[in-house]
């Protein structure tokens, strides 16, 4: 049985709103959707698994339509899916009841439900989330179904507010493949026969790193599964050195090629490190604005001029901490050490 786990798509948000690539950023995410329906079909996957947080919330019944319209372009795959914390089966919900495509299956209870494919020999268990808290260990419930047949269980959750789960327990209830959601970073335990897909697409500036969905297939030898990359783009963080001579111009430079090289599609963070001329400070609004920058976070020091300090705090404890630093040759580390210290005391003498 070939399979394919996503969760977490958060169709219908909108990330980063008001930076320049919000609203790319929402399409990809339903562009990326697009994408693991077209390898079901070139790889001729047997089931979709979705492990809740398909939307970001309560689903537009033109968002269904939407999706059923992607789905049913399945040719050959069966897609199966619960509702996590964000999406949640509510009383007026559209979910209810919707008329989905034949090759699509809603677990919409809030108890445990199966189904069970007979031409896969599979089962697969789950529940939907009806509100957006459960904080009872549901999955501790959770059984396997008749001997034999593949089990596979549909989870959402991790966290002390949306079900707690003890990965152990979990793992000893001894399902052929337990696909989960909710937390957004990819996790993989193959020994456990478990994984978190993460989310599709990164959904903010803390979904550091790569994207995707899982691809395994369970058969007689047991389960296997990799971690396939998809997202149309990652937030990445880079660290820049600059030193007292880099001008603004040469930081967009550095910046410019950089980003270039790791991806010109990517988000970045920045962390600026090294030093800085403190009478001539970088502008770092304006390098921000020169694009797909999120953040820009300076934790460069100022780069003093150490003999004019001594003289001028001869009399007091920053003229005592340079003194003790010089009676040693200054290495790059030390010289680091110094500067960390002489700007901590500047501070806290109200500079
Ligand atoms: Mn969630």
């Amino acid at each position: 049985m070939k399979f394919i786990h996503i969760a977490d798509v958060h169709l219908g948000m909108i990330p980063d709103a008001g930076y320049p690539w919000s609203n790319a950023r929402a399409e990809e995410m339903w562009k990326t959707l697009g994408k693991v329906v077209e390898r079901c079909n070139h790889d001729q996957i047997d089931l979709l698994f979705i492990a809740g947080d398909l939307f970001h919330r309560q689903p537009l019944k033109k968002e269904l339509k939407e999706v059923n319209y992607l789905f049913s372009m399945l040719e050959h795959t069966k897609v199966v899916m619960i509702a996590g914390n964000h999406d949640c089966i509510r009383e007026e919900s559209y979910y209810k009841n919707y008329p989905w495509s034949e090759q699509v299956i809603l677990l919409q209870s809030d108890k445990f439900e199966r189904v069970y494919f007979e031409e896969l020999d599979t089962e697969v268990t789950g529940f939907s989330y009806h509100q957006s808290e459960i904080r009872q260990e549901r999955y501790r419930e959770a059984s396997r179904g008749e001997k034999g047949r593949y089990q596979v269980l549909l989870a959402h959750g991790g966290d002390e507010k949306h079900v707690p789960i003890d990965v152990p327990d979990l793992a000893a209830k001894g399902f052929d493949y337990v696909a989960l959601g909710h937390i957004h970073k990819p996790n993989l335990m193959p020994e456990s026969n478990m994984a978190y897909c993460g989310s599709l697409e990164p959904t903010d500036r803390n979904d550091l790193g790569e994207r995707g969905y899982i691809q395994g297939e369970i058969n007689e030898q047991g389960t296997t599964f990799t971690f396939v990359p998809a997202a149309v783009r990652s937030y990445l963080s880079l660290r820049i050195t600059i030193t007292p001579d880099t001008t603004e111009g040469a930081l967009c430079d550095k910046l410019k090629e950089t980003m270039e090289h790791h991806g010109k599609q990517n988000i970045y963070k920045i962390i600026l490190e090294g030093s800085y001329d403190p009478e001539a400070r970088l502008d770092l609004e304006k390098i921000q604005e020169m694009g797909n920058i999120i953040q820009i976070s300076d934790e460069s020091n100022p780069e003093y001029d150490i003999e004019v300090l001594r003289q001028e705090h001869k009399d007091d404890v920053i003229g005592m901490y340079i003194e003790a630093f010089m009676k040693e040759p200054l290495t790059e580390d030390r010289k680091k050490a110094l500067y960390y210290g002489i700007n901590a005391l500047l501070r806290q003498g109200g500079r």
